[in-house]
C-alpha cells in the first residue's frame, strides 16, 4: 500500500476534481502492474494498472490489487473500476479507505465481494485520507480544504510598513510554496494583493502540466483589466456589487465574475466555499494579505496554516493576519502542529485547527 500511495502521488497535480489514487497489482510479492489516476475524463488508477500489466504481458488473474481509494462502482466520466477488476479476474483487493463520494460509499467494495473477490480494508487508511484531504473535505463537508500560506520573519513580520517585503524567506522556501500551489485545485487572493504586488499566481518553480485556477476576491470590482492574474484567462473574480460594464470588460479578459454578497455588502466567504465545493474545488490554496487572511480566519474559513519562518527579525512590521485584539485569553484560537520541517534556511510549519 505504501507503493500504491507513491503511485497516487504521481497524480498529485493533475487529477482535480477527482481524487489522486494509486493502484499496484502484485503476484507472489512481485509487482506486475501499476497506475495512478489521470486527468478527469481519462482512466482511473485501477484501469491504468490493469493496462500496465497487460502492456508488460503480465496475467493478472488470481493476483492482488492494492488501491489507495475504494474502486468506484458508478458510471461517471469513466466506467466503474470495480467492474474492471472483476472482469480481470483479480483474487483479492486491498483498499486503504472507502470513497466518500455518495455515488460510491462502500458500493465498490460490496460489488467486489459479491463477485467473490476477497476484500481487505483499512490499510494505511490515515495516509490515504491525507493524500486526498481536499476531496474528503468536499464530499463530507461540501467545501474545499482551505490551506492558508504565509511567510514571515521569526518575529512574525511579513512586510515593512512601507510595503517592502521581497524577499524574507529563501529561494528554497519559495519553491516549496510553488509545490503547494501546484497541488491545489485553486489559488485564492484578494484585490489588495493584486493591486500591491500584481502577482501572476501561477506555478513556475515546479513542473506541472496543469495550472490551478486563480480566484480573486474583489468586492467592488476594482481589479484592473491589465492585472497579471487575469492573463491566460480562466480567473474567477468574486464580487459583492454588480457592475455590468466592468463585468463585460473582465469577461473579455476570459474571467468569470461571481456575485456572492453578504448582508454587509462584502463577499460572503462561507458561501464562497460552498460554491467552490459545488464547482469541484478540493484543495484551496490561499495566498492573500493581512486583511483577507484575517477575514477568512474570523469567518472560520481556514483549515490549515502553511507558514514559512525565516531566521531574521524585522521589528515593528506588517503581520500575517488582521485579527481583533483579545480582551481575554479565552478568546484565543488554538491550533495543533501537524508538521514541522526545515526548508533550506527557513522553517515550515503546518498547523491545523482542532476540529480536523
Ligand atoms: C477510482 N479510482 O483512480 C479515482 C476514483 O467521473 P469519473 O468516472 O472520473 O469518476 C470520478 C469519481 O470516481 C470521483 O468522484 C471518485 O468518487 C472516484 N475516483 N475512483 O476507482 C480512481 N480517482
Ligand atoms: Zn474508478
Amino acid at each position: 500500500m505504501r507503493l500504491a500511495l507513491e503511485w497516487a502521488a504521481r497524480g498529485m497535480f493533475i487529477t482535480t476534481p477527482n481524487p489522486r489514487v494509486g493502484c499496484v497489482i502484485l503476484r507472489d510479492g512481485a509487482l506486475i502492474g501499476a497506475g495512478h489516476t489521470l486527468p478527469a475524463g481519462q482512466p482511473h488508477a485501477e484501469v491504468q494498472a490493469l493496462r500496465d500489466a497487460a502492456a508488460r504481458g503480465n496475467d493478472v488473474r488470481g493476483a492482488t490489487a492494492y488501491v489507495t481509494l475504494e474502486p468506484c462502482s458508478h458510471h461517471g466520466r469513466t466506467p466503474p473500476c470495480a467492474d474492471a477488476l472483476i472482469e480481470a479476474g483479480l483474487a483479492r483487493v486491498v483498499v486503504a479507505v472507502s470513497d466518500p463520494n455518495p455515488l460510491v460509499a462502500g458500493r465498490g467494495m460490496d460489488k467486489l465481494r459479491a463477485a467473490g473477490i476477497a476484500v481487505d480494508y483499512g490499510v494505511l487508511e490515515h495516509e490515504a485520507r491525507e493524500m486526498n484531504i481536499g476531496f474528503f473535505s468536499r464530499m463530507e463537508r461540501g467545501r474545499p480544504w482551505v490551506r492558508m500560506k504565509s511567510a514571515a520573519s521569526l518575529d512574525g513580520g511579513t512586510a515593512l510598513h512601507n510595503g517592502r517585503s521581497q524577499w524574507i524567506t529563501s529561494q528554497a522556501a519559495r519553491d516549496d510554496g510553488h509545490w503547494w500551489r501546484a497541488r491545489a485545485c485553486a489559488i485564492l487572493t484578494g484585490i489588495g494583493t493584486v493591486q500591491e504586488d500584481d502577482p501572476q499566481l501561477t506555478v513556475r518553480a515546479v513542473d506541472t502540466p496543469r495550472q490551478p485556477r486563480r480566484i480573486v476576491i474583489d468586492s467592488r470590482l476594482q481589479i484592473s483589466p491589465d492585472a497579471k492574474v487575469l492573463s491566460g484567462g480562466g480567473t474567477w473574480v468574486v464580487a459583492a456589487q454588480p457592475d455590468a460594464d466592468k463585468e463585460a470588460l473582465l469577461r473579455e479578459r476570459g474571467a468569470e465574475v461571481l456575485l456572492l454578497p453578504n448582508a454587509r455588502g462584502k463577499v460572503d466567504l462561507p458561501e464562497l466555499l460552498r460554491e467552490l465545493g459545488r464547482r469541484g474545488i478540493n484543495e484551496l490554496h490561499v495566498e492573500a494579505g493581512f486583511k483577507l487572511n484575517g477575514s477568512l480566519l474570523r469567518d472560520g474559513c481556514v483549515d490549515e496554516l502553511l507558514l514559512y519562518y525565516a531566521p531574521t527579525l524585522l521589528g515593528d512590521a506588517q503581520r500575517m493576519f488582521d485579527l481583533p485584539a483579545l480582551e481575554d485569553l479565552s478568546g484565543q484560537r488554538r491550533l495543533a502542529f501537524h508538521e514541522l520541517r526545515q526548508i533550506g534556511a527557513d522553517l515550515r510549519i503546518l498547523a491545523r485547527f482542532p476540529s480536523h
